[in-house]
C-alpha cells in the first residue's frame, strides 16, 4: 500500500511581533497568523513554569483539583474526566520537560524542523501521519482549565491588549499536558490569540472554505464544531482519508513565547511535541456577543433541554450517536 499523503500544506504567515508592531499592529483577520516572541516579552514567560504553576493554592490552602481531560481532546469516545490534584501533575511534566532537553525535538513530528526549516518560501508539502501512529497511550490532559478564574491575579501575566486592541470579553483555558497531546479536528466560534508559554506544539490549520473535505461530526460541543475525521486513527477511516486527502492546510510550529491567531471557524487540530503550557485566549466583540446569543447559547440551553443533540455530545459522558466505530462507545 503507497504511503498515505493527506492534504497539502503551506507553512502559516508568520511575523516577529516587532515586525507587527512597526506595521501599526494587529488588524482583523480572517487567515491565522503565528507572531514570534509575542509571548516571551510578558511575565509569563518567567511565571508560569510547571514548578510556578503547581505552587498555585487555593485562598484556604488547599490543594487545587481539577478536572483533567480523558482521551482525545475533540475526538472520539467522550469519557469521564478525571477529577485529580493539579500539583503532583505538574511536577511530574517538570521532570519531563528537564528530560527532554536531551533528546532531539528538531527531528521529530508531523513536519520535523528539520524538513521546515528547508522548505522554500511558498512550497507546499505533506505531514508525515505515521508520526501518529508512534503514540503510545494517551496520559491524561490538563485541558480547558479555567485557570484565571480561579487566579484571576495570573491575568496581569499576559499583556493580551498588546496584541488585540479593542473592547472585547475574553476567557481564557489553560491546556497543559506532556508530549504527544493530541486535540482533534475541530473549530471554535469565537477568534482566539493562542499564547504558547513552554514547549512545542504543531498546529494543522484549515480555513472554512475547505469545509467540503472536513466531515462535519453530529457530536455537540458548546461553542465549536467537531470533525469526524480523527487524525491518530486515519488507517481506519477509509472514507473520511480519502475526503481530507483532498483538503489544503496551513501549518505552524508553535515555540514557546509564540502566539498564533486562530480566526473563527478556521479548522485546527494540535499535537504537542514537548510538555506544554499554552492558555488560549478566546474573544467577543460585543456585536459578537449579539450574534453568539442565537448562533451559541439558544443551540446551548436547548441541549441542555435535552432537545438539541442530547446523546451524542462532549458534555455529558454517555453513547455516541456517530456513525464511526471509533466514537461508540
Ligand atoms: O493546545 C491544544 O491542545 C488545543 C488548543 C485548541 O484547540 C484551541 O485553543 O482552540
Amino acid at each position: 500500500m503507497s504511503r498515505y499523503l493527506g492534504p497539502q500544506f503551506e507553512q502559516v504567515e508568520t511575523m516577529h511581533w516587532r515586525e507587527l508592531e512597526a506595521s501599526g499592529g494587529f488588524k482583523a483577520r480572517s487567515r491565522p497568523l503565528l507572531v514570534k516572541g509575542a509571548v516571551e516579552r510578558w511575565p509569563a514567560s518567567q511565571n508560569w513554569t510547571f514548578d510556578k504553576l503547581a505552587d498555585l493554592r487555593r485562598a484556604d490552602g488547599s490543594e487545587v483539583v481539577t478536572s483533567f481531560q480523558n482521551g482525545l481532546v475533540e475526538q472520539g469516545v467522550t469519557r469521564e474526566p478525571v477529577i485529580q490534584a493539579v500539583a503532583p501533575y505538574l511536577r511530574q511534566l517538570a521532570q519531563a520537560a528537564a528530560n527532554i532537553r536531551h533528546t532531539r525535538i528538531d527531528d521529530i513530528g508531523l513536519l520535523p524542523n528539520r524538513r521546515r526549516t528547508a522548505l522554500a518560501p511558498g512550497e507546499r508539502f505533506h505531514l508525515d501521519w505515521d508520526y501518529l501512529k508512534t503514540f503510545s497511550a494517551h496520559e491524561v490532559y490538563l485541558a480547558q482549565w479555567h485557570i484565571l478564574k480561579e487566579f484571576p491575579e495570573l491575568r496581569d501575566d499576559f499583556a493580551i491588549a498588546q496584541l488585540w486592541p479593542g473592547l472585547r470579553r475574553t476567557w481564557e483555558y489553560t491546556f497543559i499536558g506532556p508530549a504527544n497531546t493530541v486535540t482533534g479536528l475541530h473549530y471554535d466560534a469565537p477568534n482566539n490569540w493562542f499564547c504558547q508559554v513552554a514547549g512545542v506544539k504543531e498546529f494543522l490549520f484549515f480555513p472554512p472554505d475547505q469545509s467540503a473535505f472536513l466531515c462535519r461530526s453530529r457530536k455537540y460541543d458548546w461553542g465549536a464544531t467537531l470533525s469526524d475525521i480523527n487524525i491518530s486513527q486515519l488507517d481506519a477511516q477509509p472514507e473520511e482519508r480519502a475526503a481530507f486527502a483532498k483538503a489544503q492546510g496551513l501549518y505552524a510550529r508553535v515555540e514557546a513565547g509564540d502566539a498564533v491567531f486562530v480566526p473563527s471557524k478556521t479548522w485546527h487540530a494540535v499535537v504537542s511535541l514537548e510538555p506544554s503550557i499554552s492558555l488560549a485566549v478566546f474573544g467577543l466583540t460585543p456585536w459578537e456577543i449579539a450574534v453568539g446569543a442565537v448562533t451559541i447559547e439558544a443551540p446551548g440551553l436547548l441541549h441542555k433541554l435535552r432537545l438539541y443533540r442530547w446523546g451524542n455530545c462532549t458534555c455529558h459522558r454517555m453513547a455516541s450517536h456517530t456513525t464511526h466505530p471509533q466514537a461508540t462507545t
